[in-house]
């Protein structure tokens, strides 16, 4: 419709499933997976699956899933049900073990299924990577970067990232993982702490006192231990509220060059949570879908296989036109594409009128103060710098 026919430039996959959407965190939790329907349809709107392989992902296998969680934790989440259950032989209920349950991580209908579906899409785009069919491969339902080895956090049960990674370093030497979801990739970043083969770098809103998960610091570059090969290995950038897309993405790019050229990765693993975005619910950035996605244009150019993650992302229509632009961009077509968003079934009523690429005054939610300072920010560079002496690849 759109003209979009299949490109000569990066063989791009997609990896997606209906069945995701349909489940439900909760009333008012803020996690809605209906806003992948919301991107599938927009992507599909434009004719965009034309210009890729596209596959419906599968659920992931239990040793796939164990291949980063405990069997424990596993067999655990396998057989939880929302209803309360019996108290265990010390009286406690199992499930806080595991921090299910809680207003976070809620225990809901389908829950295994929901997660070892999102785990399924982001292990099948990392097999795409590996056996050299796609150069970019994207999958949406994942980039679920909090849960740990043994335990659900923030929104996360599976690390579908952490299991991606491990498949990719079956092939490549080293990994750059790369985070701009709003919050701090705290899961990841500590899964790979002892190894020197995967490299993390996360940006986000820091504040230890009152943004989740707290953690993130600048200073804060994996275990210091002489015998620890994955030492300064972990890199983060800590902002503040309101962060614009021209602070952003120059940040990003001085960042991101400098590690490349340092720790020269085989594979990128590309968190996109669409929580920086500007107006999100639970964000504070002031990004445009430009800004978010100058990031991708970026990883995409420097022609180094590339997973794609979605993640956080909270203001489900802001969500959906980032990750359907960020589509594009994969597949070079973003110049091409009206910003008109096409009249297409789930979105005739939502977007009626709207632009992809909406201002910040028309971006839905309010715009936040830019309280970070130019000082700051070369200060994060000149940290990142510094710490890269250390690298070598
Ligand atoms: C909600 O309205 O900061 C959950 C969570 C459920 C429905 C009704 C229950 C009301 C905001 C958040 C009580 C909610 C209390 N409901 C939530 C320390 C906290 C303890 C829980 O994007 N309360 C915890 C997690 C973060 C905390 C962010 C981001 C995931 C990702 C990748 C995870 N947790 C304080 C909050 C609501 C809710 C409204 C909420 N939870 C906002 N921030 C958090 O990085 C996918
Ligand atoms: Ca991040
Ligand atoms: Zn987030």
């Amino acid at each position: 419709e759109y003209g979009i026919t299949k490109p000569k430039g990066s063989k791009v996959s997609f990896h997606y499933n209906a069945e995701m959407e349909k489940y439900h965190f909760g009333e008012h939790h803020p996690m809605k997976p209906w806003r992948l329907t919301l991107t599938k349809s927009l992507v599909s709107a434009y004719g965009m699956n034309f210009a890729m392989d596209n596959y419906t992902s599968r659920a992931a296998t239990y040793e796939e899933l164990t291949s980063f969680h405990t069997d424990d934790y596993i067999d655990h989440l396998a057989t939880v049900a929302p209803q309360p259950q019996p108290l265990d032989v010390e009286n406690n209920n199992p499930d806080l073990r595991f921090n299910l349950g809680g207003s976070d991580c809620p225990l809901f209908e389908g829950l295994y299924n929901y997660c070892s579906m999102s785990a399924g899409a982001s292990f099948d785009a990392a097999r795409k990577i590996c056996s050299n069919q796609s150069d970019i491969a994207i999958a949406w339902g994942g980039g679920l970067h909090h849960a740990k080895k043994a335990e659900a956090s923030g929104f996360c049960y599976i690390n579908d990232i952490v299991i991606a990674i491990l498949q990719l370093l079956r092939i490549h030497a080293r990994v750059l993982y790369i985070d701009i979801d709003v919050h701090h990739g705290d899961g990841v970043e500590e899964a790979f702490f002892s190894t020197d083969r995967v490299m993390t770098v996360s940006f986000h809103k820091y504040d230890p006192q009152y943004f989740f998960p707290g953690t993130g610091a600048l200073e804060d570059n994996g275990p210091k231990s002489e015998h620890n090969p994955g030492a300064h290995h972990a890199i983060n950038v800590p902002l503040n509220d309101g962060i614009t897309d021209e602070q952003y993405s120059k940040l990003f790019e001085s960042v991101i060059s400098k590690v490349i050229e340092k720790f020269r990765p085989g594979a990128i693993a590309l968190q996109c949570g669409a929580d920086s975005l500007a107006g999100d619910r639970l964000g504070r950035f002031n990004l445009l879908v430009e800004g978010h996605a100058s990031c991708v244009e970026f990883c995409k150019k420097l022609n180094i296989p590339l997973v794609i993650f979605g993640g956080g992302g909270y203001t489900p229509r802001n969500v959906a036109r980032a990750w359907a632009y960020e589509t594009a961009v994969a597949i070079g077509q973003h110049k091409n594409i009206p910003t008109q968003i096409p009249i297409h079934t789930v979105w005739r009523d939502r977007f009626k009128n709207e632009s992809l690429l909406p201002t910040i005054h028309q971006i839905l939610g309010e715009p936040r103060q830019n309280r970070n300072t130019q000082k700051r920010l070369t200060e994060i560079v000149q940290h990142v710098t510094e710490q890269l002496r250390f690298v070598n690849a």
